[in-house]
């Protein structure tokens, strides 16, 4: 027999849809739009599986609502900017430019390799100037609408990349990127107003019923809203100092109240910057990292002032001040009234220094004796130790009333914190979009005029100075404007910015005066379904929500808040690991099994520990080069593999049988396919009997329902049980419009998963003009099922009927049905309890 041959039918039919153009889409505002969004890939220079996985899922959505007859949008662009092309250029005397745009030449053939339905005529790049001049007029807009602001801070610093990192991008203390642990530094920076959205970014959050509530979990607790009151604190000691504000949610624990604690750049800290020990005290403190994270795994350390606090519920209580490394400086009013009892930094603290621990919370079960001694208590409870707070249920009653007073005495007032940030957007490096702004002598800023814009990247650089190579090019950076002295800024936005309006530029790529038209934006926003990884939760798609709102606000052409209708989550894709004895990572490559069971390296045959399966990644280089995949087995059995195995949302894992066997999958649908054309080739006069056409609509309601529900895993065992099906009913000698009209439609059904074995099968049967099938509920209904036989409650047997009998005629079954009615023969039937299609109960 014939064998497939993927390669040419591949190479076919991609160069069909290239020559066609036959997803490229206009915008046709009569017809109902679906707009498919999956990761806006980096171009490192290779597609990876994760990209496999990702852009497949896509492409099966993709290609079901075309075939539903949906205008789809379904992009590709590039997130072209950022860190690695500049140090692969620097590293290999490159232009970032020319290597970025190499990587993406690279990644565009691979992708169209994978058979993706893609409109690549909307392609774009953000390191063009088509698209970052447009991101410049959006800043200088944000700018104008008081959303951009710059401002001393201190930053977290990456020592490595040497440049400024977001909080978001601090990970364990460390650089998302570089992995080096992160320092702070004092810069001036420009900042995006993101915690002016915080309450609408979470109420937002509500409305977006298809999330996954991890996702949104996870971004609730990033803006992180707290309520509580703030509350001012007497001090003495130094005349200089007359009071200290602190943020709390816990006033109710005042009078457990035993030292209080500012940040180490609290304002007070310049009565201190003389002081030695102060000063090493500092030094000390950005060693431990900036972030929350670090600080509560790390030691807490303090310097004790000559100042003390008076407690505003008990004046004639006062308690030592001092600066403590896990006070954040930008967090409430960087400075906190210490209980120990009841907080467990406090109390680590409190131990630390000798401080007093004074119970006031007590638990349900324990009496007023309680005592906190080994731990903090942060449970509910009722208040000892308080004096006229004695009582108050902890928390709900005790908070309130304890402001109410606090509010009263003029000491307090209620108060709402967010956790969010607003967001730092530069970047000390080169390969970014320039921030569109200049300084005059004075160091005042200006807007760069209209007419100046775009603020184009200059080409030739030296990338091999210290710090931002933008720095040293004085051409570029003196200019004038209006006849003034002026320099620009040299910082370039972090690459975050590029990513978080992509998905508006698709809609309109080549608008030449905005970065989008408003007809567009009307037709196409917001996205229905976007895919990626759990790695975005918060970054990317907490910064793409407020993009949305900052460019909307006071906007005419666009009202929008939601970027994101529908979000998938998209599963890793994994692999066994590697090592040789000398433990070394081996790459899948380099391994040979027997059976299996033993695995040896290929070259010198030493044998080969296995390890535990782990998200593919180049460290441990258990990566699969995709590149291989599709030419040794096709793009179609890389697509039904990445699919087959687990559902989308959960990690899959890679194997080399896993792809053979999918391989073989096509080859028999093949054969399958080869005998469908022989059997339409007898012409048969009569159908024998109507199986396939009932068999064929069940088929297809499964399938729509997996697609629907992204089962998508389970549609590849619905192909593998209608393989097994057709097999043996295609030589029932059926009619050839009969087989014609339903392997059509499985056709049909296979093209989102298989799009090329699918075209070329429908090609063969001369059939074009394709859209997802109707599903006929009549012919599946007739259908025989089994009914449950009951007597007395307990099973007889199996009855198999048409669905929807009536009782009598089940009775009627039964009575010609001897190994059942052996049990009601002879009885008086006194009752009987029928279920429609489920179950009849006889009592005698
Ligand atoms: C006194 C107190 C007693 C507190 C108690 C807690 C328990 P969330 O819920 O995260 O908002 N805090 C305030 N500002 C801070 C800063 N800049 N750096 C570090 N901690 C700070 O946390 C609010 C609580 O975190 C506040 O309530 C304050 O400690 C602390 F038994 O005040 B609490």
């Amino acid at each position: 027999m014939e064998r497939y041959n993927f390669k040419s039918v591949e190479k076919k039919w991609q160069k069909e849809w290239e020559s066609t153009k036959a997803f490229s889409v206009q915008t046709d505002i009569s017809k109902k739009k679906f707009y498919c969004l999956e990761m806006f890939p980096y171009p490192s220079g290779k597609i990876h599986m994760g990209h496999v996985r990702n852009y497949t899922i896509g492409d099966v959505l993709a290609r079901y609502k075309t075939l539903q007859g949906f205008n789809v949008l379904h992009p590709m662009g590039w997130d072209s900017f950022g860190m690695p092309a500049e140090n692969a250029a620097k590293q290999n005397n490159l232009s970032p430019k020319n290597w970025t745009e190499t990587n993406i030449s690279n990644m565009r053939s691979q992708l169209k390799k994978l058979g993706l339905s893609i409109d690549w005529d909307r392609e774009i790049s953000t390191c063009s100037e088509q698209y970052y001049k447009h991101q410049q007029k959006f800043f200088l807009e944000l700018f104008d609408k008081k959303l951009v602001y710059r401002k001393e801070n201190y930053v977290n610093w990456d020592p490595v990349d040497e440049t400024v990192l977001a909080n978001e991008q601090v990970i364990d203390g460390k650089g998302w990127r570089s992995g080096a642990v992160v320092e702070r530094k004092k810069l001036s920076q420009w900042f995006f107003n993101i915690s002016e959205f915080s309450q609408d970014l979470l109420d937002g959050l509500e409305k977006l019923k298809n999330w996954p509530n991890k996702v949104k979990t996870m971004q609730k607790n990033w803006i992180g809203k707290s309520f509580g009151c703030e509350i001012d604190f007497k001090i003495e000691g130094d005349t200089r100092v007359k009071n200290i504000k602190c943020f709390t949610t816990r006033p109710d624990t005042l009078f457990g109240f035993s030292f209080l604690a500012v940040s180490a750049d609290h304002e007070i800290s310049q009565y201190y910057k003389k002081d030695p020990k102060f000063i090493e005290f500092k030094e000390q403190c950005s060693k431990t990292g900036t972030t929350e994270e670090a600080i509560a795994v790390g030691e807490k350390i303090g310097f004790k002032t000559n100042l003390y606090a008076i407690n505003p519920l008990s004046p004639s209580e006062r308690v030592p001040v001092y600066f403590a490394n896990f006070v954040l400086m930008d967090y409430g009013f960087g400075a906190v009234f210490g209980c120990p009892a009841h907080d467990q930094r406090d109390f680590e603290f409190a131990k630390k220094y000798n401080l007093e621990i004074k119970t006031v919370v007590r638990p349900e079960n324990e009496n007023e004796s309680f005592k906190v001694t080994s731990e903090a208590y942060t449970g509910e409870g009722t208040l000892i130790n308080s004096k006229y707070l004695n009582n108050l249920k902890v928390p709900d009653q005790s908070i309130l009333e304890t402001i109410k007073i606090l509010e009263e005495k003029k000491i307090g007032s209620k108060k709402i914190n967010f956790r969010l940030k607003d967001w730092g957007v530069s970047r000390q490096r080169y390969w970014g979009c320039p921030i569109p702004i200049a300084y005059d002598e004075n160091g005042d800023v200006h807007k760069i005029p209209e007419e100046m814009l775009p603020v184009k990247l200059p080409e030739k650089i030296n990338l091999k100075v210290k710090g931002n190579p933008l720095d040293h090019i004085d051409e570029w950076k003196n200019i004038e404007i209006n006849g003034k002295k002026m320099i620009r800024e040299t910082d370039t936005l972090d690459t975050f910015v590029c990513s978080s309006w992509y998905f508006l530029r698709f809609c309109s790529p080549n608008e030449e005066n905005y970065g989008f038209s408003e007809e567009d934006i009307k037709y196409w926003m917001p996205v229905d379904q976007y895919i990626g990884g759990i790695e975005h939760a918060i970054l990317h798609l907490l910064y793409s929500r407020f993009f949305m709102r900052a460019i909307s606000k006071n906007n005419k052409i666009i009202n929008l808040s939601e970027p994101f209708n529908g979000l998938f989550t998209q599963g890793m894709v994994c692999h066994e690991t590697y090592k040789d004895n000398k433990n070394n990572w081996i790459s899948p490559d380099e391994v040979q099994t027997i059976n299996g069971k033993k695995f040896l390296k290929k070259d010198n045959s030493i044998p080969i520990k296995v390890g535990p399966i782990e998200s593919m990644s180049k460290s441990k280089k258990n990566t699969i080069d995709p590149e291989n995949i599709i030419s040794n087995y096709g793009a179609d059995a890389a697509r039904l593999f990445i699919l087959s195995d687990s559902p989308p949302e959960k990690d899959v894992l890679w194997s080399e049988e896993g792809i053979s066997s999918s391989y073989k999958f096509i080859q028999k649908l093949w054969n399958l396919n080869l005998k469908f054309i022989e059997e339409i080739g007898k012409n048969h006069k009569q159908d024998s009997d109507d199986e396939i056409e009932r068999y064929t609509n069940k088929f297809l309601k499964k399938v729509t329902e997996n697609l629907e529900g992204f089962s998508y895993n389970k549609i590849i065992a619905n192909l593998h049980e209608m393989y097994s099906f057709m097999i043996k009913q295609i030589s029932k000698n059926y009619k050839k419009n009969t087989l014609k009209k339903n392997y059509k439609k499985i056709l049909i059904s296979l093209q989102p998963v298989i799009p090329h074995f699918s075209n070329e099968c429908l090609e063969l049967i001369n059939e074009k003009d394709i859209n997802w099938p109707e599903i006929d509920e009549n012919i599946i209904r007739e259908e025989v099922i089994n009914i449950v036989v009951q007597v007395n409650g307990k099973k007889r047997g199996l009855l198999k009927t048409k669905i929807d009998e009536t009782e009598k005629k089940i009775m009627d079954i039964i009575k010609k049905d001897e190994k059942i009615y052996k049990y009601l023969n002879n009885n008086e039937i006194k009752k009987s309890i029928y279920i429609k299609n489920k179950l009849i109960n006889f009592i005698i």
